[in-house]
């Protein structure tokens, strides 16, 4: 989420004269704000796409509610030492959490373990089930407003706490079992911290505790609250949606059923008709190793009863498979929601989901033609595409103040609700004086930005630099490496021709890497030893300049992109489903240089071709290389003396005068085939050439003063499709089939 403060403000209109009357006390309200840790409740994009999402229903007034854990431990703080990344528990509750309001009120049971006993219901002849012997957990819920802007609308982020249950679990106790019932205190790991993985699943038990708590929590209040407003009644639930972010909280399709069937004397059928009208799916990503798959013996030594209905849902459905493909048991195999001693948890979703949304053109077209082609072929009705957005009033009217209040001056403030207002501005493209002043605002922001960099890692840069900037999550996928190598290339380049003709260059980089992601940790160690040696290298004469900025959160990203030239989105072709940061970037007038990757491709089509700078294999070429083979980085290796001196660099000590070998991992996972891992899975180095002639073309292109601050100006002026506002009123009209104007419940 960020910080509250500003934003409150901000939501509530009252901003500009809170920040006066601050003044007149001689307080600073940039300095106020900083006192509030970020709500880093989340790790990444996903995270903060659903931040964005909750301020655009707020904004519009769709009711709704945002649900997840109350964790003790956001994601962790980075520290740099020594150039390597030290995760510290960030206790973003020490000082207390005045944007939160317990609601004890609403605490629900949660139960974990036992066994499930059954018996006939002599009444209504119906087979019941118990869930016996269990340990228990009692949720209880936070809610911290979600201020829509300026429009009276107050929604709610739930979060679950978990609280021990008072009377100890009878069964164990009864057995004697006293020691076990006091030494486990069940609720403690259910919020203690949250897991810094992104885009990547680890199979860890508590992840799936930690799922069903908030969802069994979340879901058993919105039953009671939808039965308390309609007289008791359960079966007209289906006007609620549950919109599932990722498969994580996809156990609510159990859960569900398990509410209605168990709790409210729904048969089968019934409950299934309600929850299939009930839930829908939004897929994140492609990336295998970020799919969600439970082994059975977890599953159902956790969640018993939830499993028993997982897998009556399961052969409902291979039935269904069977039905529709006779004999095909391949279908079978590559769709069933249990298979292989596994519950697979996107199979669920879609299997019961009516929508299953991609979050960008390019993303949905690979989950129809490739990740999900069974499911598109069996249900293509299900299958849409809902490009992602960001919140204009997060990500331009906070954090770049002074671009905001300029295009207010000039076209007013409808923009903050309906960014497509922006397109307005485009005729100051043409207009020497505004060009001048676009140009001097993102000077101040970039001067801002060098002091957050002076006083945060002690660096000097220099604002008539251009800012390339790449900050979002380590991940190989996102290549951080195929950019520092390019540094390397760049500074070799340098040496050789001191007196070389180039606009000097900040290269700006920030990401957490997973504490586990050895790979990931050691380009963080490379990013900052390059660093080190370039930036104290006098003979370049400040020619590049690299900075690592410590502990890349919300709050630092805001003042991050208002100072951007260069938005750096060059990811592998096809694996980055959207991307979120490279719509930042673009909304405060940056560049992009990337690959034809996730919402790239529609950055690309809104700016035109020729105000962005695009490189690198296409995402139909990464996939027949992946599929068919033929990409051999070692070719490359061996012919291209520029990547060979470079390459080489990584295990002669040029970085590492301590230790030569400190990198070798990094080496070896481009040139070598390990543990059935291709060498260079995402194709850095061949798309190094184009990549390094594409940094050229930037180059080139600032120089000329004129077409830069065109460029960039169109980009920020072209950036109202980005709005999240824009992203919710689709789900709202196309998957939850709202009504354009709410009904106001008493
Ligand atoms: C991430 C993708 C990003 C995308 C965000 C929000 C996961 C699983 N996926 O490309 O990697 O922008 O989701 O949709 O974290």
């Amino acid at each position: 989420m960020g910080r509250a403060l500003g934003n409150n403000m901000i939501n509530l209109t009252k901003y500009h004269e809170i920040k006066e009357a601050l003044n007149e006390l001689g307080l600073d309200i940039n300095v106020i704000e900083d006192q509030e840790p970020d709500a880093a409740l989340g790790n990444g994009g996903l995270g903060r796409l659903a931040a964005c999402f909750l301020d655009s229903l707020a904004t519009l007034e769709y009711p709704a509610y945002g649900c997840g854990i109350r964790y003790k431990y956001g994601m962790f703080k980075q520290k740099i030492k020594d150039g390597y990344q030290v995760e510290v528990p960030d206790n973003w509750l020490k000082d207390g959490n005045p944007f939160e309001i317990k609601r004890s009120e609403y605490k629900y049971e949660v139960k974990f373990g036992g066994y499930v006993r059954s018996y006939r219901d002599e009444a209504t002849g119906r087979d019941m089930f118990v869930q016996e012997d269990y340990r228990s957990v009692i949720a209880v819920p936070y809610d911290l407003p979600v201020i829509g802007y300026g429009n009276n609308t107050v929604n709610s982020l739930r979060i679950w706490d978990a609280e021990p249950v008072n009377t100890f679990n009878l069964s164990s106790f009864d057995k004697g079992d006293y020691q076990k019932a006091i030494e486990e205190e069940p609720c403690k790991e259910h919020r203690r911290s949250s897991l810094p993985n992104d885009n990547h699943y680890a199979g860890k038990e508590l992840r799936l505790k930690q799922q069903y708590f908030f969802v069994s929590a979340s879901v058993q209040r919105a039953v009671d609250r939808y039965k308390n407003m309609h007289n008791g009644d359960v079966k007209a639930l289906r006007k609620v949606t549950f919109q599932l972010n990722d498969t994580h909280p996809t156990v609510a399709v159990a859960e569900l059923m398990r509410i209605l069937m168990d709790e409210n004397g729904l048969e089968w059928d019934e409950a299934w008709d309600i929850t299939t009208k009930t839930v829908a799916y939004t897929n994140h990503t492609i990336m295998a190793e970020a799919l969600e798959k439970w082994p059975i013996e977890l599953f159902s030594r956790l969640l018993p009863r939830i499993y028993q209905i997982v897998e009556e849902i399961n052969r409902r459905f291979v039935e269904e498979i069977k039905a529709k493909y006779p004999g095909d048991q391949e279908k079978v195999r590559k769709m069933a929601v249990i298979y292989d001693g596994q519950v697979k948890m996107a199979h669920l979703a879609i299997c019961a989901g009516y929508s299953v949304n991609g979050v960008a053109k390019l993303h949905t077209e690979i989950l129809e033609k490739q990740e999900l082609k069974d499911f598109y072929e069996m249900m293509p009705e299900k299958f849409n595409n809902k490009t992602n957005g960001i919140t204009q009033r997060r990500f331009l009217l906070h954090a770049n103040p002074l671009l905001a209040d300029w295009i207010t001056d000039k076209i007013g403030d409808d923009w903050i609700t309906n960014l497509k207002q922006l397109e307005k501005m485009l005729v100051y493209v043409n207009d020497e004086k505004a060009r001048q002043e676009f140009m001097q605002i993102k000077h101040k922001n970039k001067v801002r930005l060098a002091k957050y960099i002076k006083e945060h890692n002690g660096i000097d840069v220099n604002p008539d630099s251009i800012f390339d900037v790449q900050v979002k999550r380590l991940h190989e996928y996102k290549r951080q490496l195929l950019n520092i190598l390019h540094v390397m290339y760049l500074y070799n380049e340098i040496k050789k021709n001191p007196d070389m003709d180039m606009v000097p260059r900040t290269f700006i980089f920030g990401a957490k890497a997973a504490a586990g992601y050895k790979i990931a940790k050691q380009t963080i160690k490379l990013i900052n030893n390059v660093a080190d040696v370039i930036n104290n290298d006098e003979s370049i004469n400040g020619k590049i300049k690299v900075v690592f900025i410590e502990n890349y959160n919300v709050s630092n990203a805001e003042i991050i992109f208002a100072a951007a030239d260069v938005s750096e989105q060059i990811s592998t072709a096809s694996k980055e489903a959207s991307g979120t940061g490279n719509m930042k970037f673009m909304l405060n007038g940056a560049i992009t240089l990337g690959t034809m990757d996730g919402a790239n491709v529609e950055i690309v089509q809104e700016v035109g071709e020729e105000n962005a700078v695009i490189f690198g294999l296409s995402s139909d070429e990464v996939i027949r290389y992946e599929n068919e083979g033929g990409y051999d980085p070692m070719e490359i290796f061996n012919n291209d003396q520029d990547i060979r001196e470079v390459l080489m660099e990584l295990i002669n000590g040029k970085y590492s005068k301590e230790d030569p070998e400190m990198f070798r991992d990094i080496y070896n996972s481009l040139l070598n085939t390990q543990e059935g891992r291709k060498a260079d899975t995402y194709f850095i180095l061949k798309d190094f050439c184009s990549y390094a002639d594409a940094q050229k073309k930037i180059d080139a292109r600032y120089r000329d003063e004129t077409s830069w601050a065109k460029t960039v100006m169109i980009n920020s002026f072209k950036a109202g499709k980005f709005s999240s506002d824009r992203t919710i009123e689709e789900y709202a009209t196309d998957i939850w089939k709202l009504t354009k104007t709410p009904v106001k419940l008493k």
